[in-house]
């Protein structure tokens, strides 16, 4: 069969495959047609119940970043000094066989936990990391978890044992969503098109919490525009409004909550008035907020990073208190509320090949991670405690597992620059860019420029500005070019495979082949077969078919349909006590502060001491449709709808400032300043600046620079230091204070020099 088509479109089968566009999280279906051994055609799968047919303004450019002129395409070892932009180009094995020696080396000298690993957000072959760290015996790695709601799910899983972070509102069923510090209009194409339809029938309330009038706001029932890093005091407003009116779930709280007298006190003092003073919003429309949401179960209080990301004693209470509300308007595991993760799925050995636990009584590893001493609860120790406390329930601990390992990144720096509280000596890159994506790179450059980092590896698809600073460059197959499998962090039950469409251009490899090429070569040879598939057909062995079975059949993502409810009438909560622990005993033991207290006013504790000086408060990393993270900037058309960085002040800030819609404009914080063009609108608070985030200009030439890495990129001015993190050890990137003024000179994006 060659190219069939159905009503115009490409129908699967013969030389049309069927695949996942893998340029995000969401991992839609799409339908690709072959010709000549060239993808040419393409649309989204319409039996993919992700995307039932449809593919955002990213997928389209699937074809065109394939083929790009300035994909990485070969393996470059540097010749130069690091950032000199010198390279030889060198084999596939002649570089497996370099590192792998430098990490016997350094693993001789150091210990294990000399090496750590940095990865990002798409799915590519995070398992492939994860199963050669456990087995190698080292704790420090990360991914971009860390920054990703590491606090919202471990906050979530102290109190009751599961999260939801994953979960999502059910058309037809949740009668109210809070969007907390989220954007669905651009950060989930997908679920905003149910989302519109369900709140603009009428059938589903939308309240939004967030400083800018976003799209979702837009339609929203009721829209809160809180000062930023003042989520905890306005939940606390909500939840002192719901329990001073009954309108809590009185037997829930009775028969399954721990701790509710003493949140009742804590939140007693938090009137609407109090409320209103810190957080910048009405009184009346916090009470409003509060009786819609405690009146309208099934309900659910999205997951939005926004809350992970404000950092130190704001985070910490923005979060416990979410996950109260959850629990005392008694959503919790409720058909169309916050659904809790169901046991991972039988038909995949997820867990049990990465095999987290193996790091627990790893016979090599002597060391915890580098910030257990500062973020214990971020560590093996924490991890372990976890297991304990949710042993009755989850015997094998699984859940959430790598949002309490991740290592934090300021803290993994300091160990290369430092020393403290031990060497790391290598850093393998792959899928992650830190030097723009993660906070406080001007710290990363520093590491990964110092001559204490013996060894840095770069697997990515471009010479990004982290890939510029390597010893070694690998360049990895995109989508197209790979067998698909996504099992979802092993965060769900479903998963979706996805056929290899065509053969991987050039010396281009699959990401697992970096980690079985140094399995094979310094861990046990027979863990690391040398073809993914082999490796994916391990993953699916439970279900009794091969990935080449899955993925050749109609479907490419299963979604089991036994979902189980109310799970814990069966077996308790997953916590020590079986309880929800509205005031967790496991933060508690591990000696973090589990009361959702606000300490301010408008803060704990300020990040820069001249609040004069730096008198706004930027947000850092809101989504924009067409980029995901620091990629897509190399497709023309995301390029040309956003052609400059933006940063978004309201018309009064502006005024105060000199500044008009157009002008360039200087950001400044203690970490150094970067420019972007100011944007003019009512659509946010006064005195708060939306700064675009993850600004590189990949057109520019590599040696230069860093390609404009410091010129607009946000990351170059959130902090590093590792005070400010929240208990988790996320960073803090919202909500921090800066300064803004005009300049006259550009910044240079967009130059090719
Ligand atoms: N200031 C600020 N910083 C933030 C955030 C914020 O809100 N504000 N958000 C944080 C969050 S939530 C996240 S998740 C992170 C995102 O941070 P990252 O996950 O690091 O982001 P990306 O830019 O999506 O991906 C990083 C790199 O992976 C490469 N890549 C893509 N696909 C593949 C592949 O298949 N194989 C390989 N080897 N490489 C690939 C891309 O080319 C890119 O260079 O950023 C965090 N940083
Ligand atoms: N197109 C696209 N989609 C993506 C991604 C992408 O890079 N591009 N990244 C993916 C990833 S890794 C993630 S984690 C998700 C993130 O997706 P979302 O959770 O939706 O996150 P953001 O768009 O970063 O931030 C949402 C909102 O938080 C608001 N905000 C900032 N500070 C505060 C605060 O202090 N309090 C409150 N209440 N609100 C605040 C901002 O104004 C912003 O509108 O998106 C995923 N989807
Ligand atoms: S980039 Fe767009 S089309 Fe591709 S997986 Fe993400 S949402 Fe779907
Ligand atoms: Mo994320």
């Amino acid at each position: 069969m060659s190219g069939e088509r159905l009503n115009g479109r490409l129908a699967f089968g013969g030389n049309v495959k069927r695949t996942l566009c893998g340029l995000c999280p969401a991992n839609c279906g799409m339908l690709v047609e072959v010709e000549d051994g060239r993808p040419v055609r393409f649309h989204g799968d319409p039996d993919n119940p992700v995307n039932a047919g449809r593919l955002c303004p990213k997928g389209s450019a699937v074809i065109e970043l394939y083929e790009h002129p300035d994909r990485l395409n070969h393996v470059l070892k540097r010749v130069g000094a690091r950032g000199e932009g010198k390279w030889e180009k060198i084999g596939w094995e002649q570089a497996m066989d370099e590192i792998a020696d430098k990490l016997a080396d350094i693993r001789e000298r150091e210990g294990p936990e000399a090496l750590a690993t940095l990865g990002g957000t798409q799915h590519a072959r995070d398992w492939a990391t994860w199963r050669f760290v456990t087995e190698w015996g080292t704790p420090n790695f990360i991914n971009s978890g860390r920054n990703c709601g590491s606090g919202s799910m471990i906050t979530e899983c102290a109190m009751y044992g599961w999260d939801t972070v994953t979960a999502s509102f059910t058309p037809g069923v949740t009668k109210c969503l809070i969007m907390w510090g989220a954007n669905y209009a651009e950060s989930n194409p997908m679920g905003w098109g149910h989302l519109r339809k369900a709140v603009q029938s009428g059938e589903m309330k939308l309240i939004v919490i967030d400083p800018r009038r976003t799209k979702s706001a837009d339609i929203a029932t009721l829209h809160l525009a809180p000062r930023p890093r003042t989520d905890g005091a306005l939940a606390l407003g909500m939840i002192r409004a719901i329990i001073e009116e009954g309108l809590h779930d009185k037997d829930f709280v009775e028969n399954w909550c721990t701790g509710f007298d003493e949140v009742r006190e804590i939140a007693r003092e938090w009137t609407p008035e109090r409320t209103s003073e810190i957080t910048g919003v009405p009184a009346e429309a916090i009470v409003e907020a509060a009786r819609l949401y405690a009146t309208s179960a099934p309900a659910r209080l999205s997951f939005g990073v926004s809350t992970s990301q404000i950092g130190e004693g704001a985070a910490r209470s923005a979060l416990l208190c979410q996950a109260i509300l959850r629990a005392i308007t008694g959503n919790l595991d409720l058909p169309g509320g916050e659904t809790l993760q169901d046991e991972p799925y039988e038909n995949l050995a997820y867990w049990d090949l990465i095999d987290f636990t193996r790091l627990i009584d790893h016979p090599r590893r002597t060391r915890d991670n580098v910030n257990a001493r500062d973020v214990p609860i971020s560590s093996v120790g924490g991890y372990a405690a976890f297991r304990k406390a949710m042993a009755a329930v989850q015997p094998n601990g699984h859940y959430a597992a790598q949002y309490m390992l991740f290592t934090s990144q300021p803290h993994l720096y300091r160990a290369v620059l430092e020393g403290d509280p031990y060497p790391v000596r290598a850093i393998i890159v792959q899928n992650g860019e830190p030097l723009v994506n993660y906070g406080g790179s001007r710290l990363a450059q520093q590491a990964f420029s110092s001559e204490e980092l013996e060894l840095l590896v770069v697997m990515d698809h471009w010479l990004t500005p982290t890939a510029q600073l390597a010893d070694y460059v690998l360049p990895a197959t995109g989508s197209l070019e790979r067998p698909e499998l996504s099992m979802r962090w092993g965060f769900t039950r479903m998963f979706s495979t996805g056929q290899q469409v065509v053969d991987p251009l050039f010396e281009r490899r699959d990401d697992y082949d970096l980690w079985s090429g140094l399995g094979r070569r310094l861990l046990d040879p027979a863990q690391w077969p040398e073809k993914v598939e082999d490796m994916l057909d391990r993953f699916l062995a439970p279900s009794g078919k091969s990935f080449r079975e899955w993925a050749d059949e109609g479907a490419s993502t299963y979604l089991p349909q036994d979902r189980q409810f109310r799970k814990y009438r069966k077996h308790g909560f997953a916590t020590a006590s079986g309880k929800v622990e509205l005031i967790p005993s496991l933060l508690a033991d591990l000696g973090i502060d589990p009361r959702p207290t606000y300490t301010g006013p408008p803060y704990a504790r300020s990040d820069v001491d001249d609040e004069a000086a730096y008198p706004l408060q930027m947000l850092t990393g809101s989504r924009v449709l067409e980029f995901m993270g620091s990629t897509m900037r190399q497709a023309r058309k995301m390029k040309a709808r956003h052609p400059e960085p933006l940063v978004e002040l309201h018309p009064e800030t502006a005024a105060e400032h000199g500044i008009a819609d157009g002008d360039w404009v200087e950001i400044a914080r203690p970490e150094g300043a970067i420019r972007q063009r100011a944007s003019v609108t009512d659509a946010i608070r006064p005195g708060t600046v939306n700064l675009a985030g993850y600004w590189w200009d990949p057109d520019r030439r590599p040696d230069r620079d860093l390609s404009g890495v410091w010129e607009a990129n946000a990351n170059a001015i959130t902090p590093y230091d590792t005070d400010l993190s929240s208990f988790a050890g996320d960073q803090p990137l919202r909500g921090l204070r800066c300064s803004i003024r005009r300049v006259n000179e550009p910044v240079g994006i967009g130059q090719s020099a």
